[in-house]
């Protein structure tokens, strides 16, 4: 099977192809630092997340959070991650899930004790609720200049969101437009390349976000499994690499979760080299 198109183009060029401001960041930071990777930081308090921020920030594209995880939310974690994503250069994703009609997810997004919309630059969604949560949630995160990403598929065994579901939520997107909706996060290339459109010579172009990857572990016991970066970025085509515990879950403290991220950026990286190699074939 020939590689997909998108996957043979560098991040930088990319940047042409959208107008969203938080996808052309993205693509900016990832050529200039030269990392694919994002670092899922679900630890149970917000002092212990900024620690593993300020030891992983050198290297990596973007910075995921769960904040209903943090037993001790206040609004002053958010105030310092936004002067950490400045400062190390990184993009803020709150990986929130948001699965409610659309008032109910404009209201979850802007309002409530977290006000993901005013701090988070990228979000996430499933689609099982229908276009209405992407009108939703561009309401409040448009005008914001914040990107939204629809979960295509899932990591975890037993994944409803494959086949028909993946095909509709790619569908979706591309009716939505990419003004909000930069992506998905899948396991593969769902944006098959027969389905891009073309305006004037530039193809669409959507960001692929693929969680469940580890170096070291196959799997939890919950069902997620995991695969190499290199499977994720040469093999399905990712575009970035979204990896929790076998980065802030290292022994050995503060050192070894800075080389672990970097053992991560690095194996990320060089993937991406390799699948760029196969353009010049
Ligand atoms: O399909 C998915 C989608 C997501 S966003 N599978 C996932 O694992 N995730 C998230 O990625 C999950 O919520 C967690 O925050 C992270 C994976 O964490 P890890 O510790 O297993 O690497």
């Amino acid at each position: 099977m020939s590689p997909h198109p998108t996957t043979l183009i560098p991040y930088a060029e990319r940047i042409k192809a959208h107008t969203n401001p938080t996808a052309i960041k993205i693509l900016q930071i990832m050529d200039r630092k030269k990392t694919n990777l994002a670092v899922s930081v679900d630890v149970s308090t917000a002092a212990e997340a900024l620690e593993v921020v300020r030891r992983v920030g050198a290297s990596v594209c973007m910075v995921k959070t769960h904040v209903d995880i943090f037993e001790d939310f206040t609004p002053a974690f958010t105030e310092e991650l936004v002067r950490l994503s400045k400062k190390l250069d990184f993009v803020i994703f709150e990986d929130r899930k948001f699965a409610d009609i659309g008032n109910t997810v404009s209201l979850q997004y802007s309002s409530g004790v977290h006000k993901i919309a005013s701090w988070s630059d990228l979000t996430n969604a499933h689609s099982v609720p229908g276009p209405g949560i992407i009108a939703g949630l561009s309401k409040i995160g448009q005008p914001l200049g914040r990107g939204l990403l629809l979960l295509a598929e899932m990591s975890s065994k037993g994944s409803l969101a494959v086949g028909g579901y993946t095909e509709e939520t790619f569908k979706m997107a591309q009716e939505a437009g990419r003004e909000f909706v930069i992506g998905f996060i899948a396991q593969n290339r769902v944006d098959k390349a027969e389905l891009l459109k073309e305006k004037e010579g530039e193809r669409e172009d959507y960001l692929i976000m693929s969680p469940g990857v580890g170096l070291a572990a196959k799997g939890d016991s919950l069902g997620q499994q995991y695969r190499t970066p290199r499977e994720c970025v040469v093999d399905s085509g990712a575009d970035v690499i979204i990896v929790g515990r076998g980065i802030y879950g290292v022994s050995g403290g503060e050192a070894a979760v800075r080389d672990e991220a970097e053992r991560y950026r690095k194996a990320g990286w060089e993937a991406y080299e390799e699948r760029l190699k196969l353009a010049k074939q």
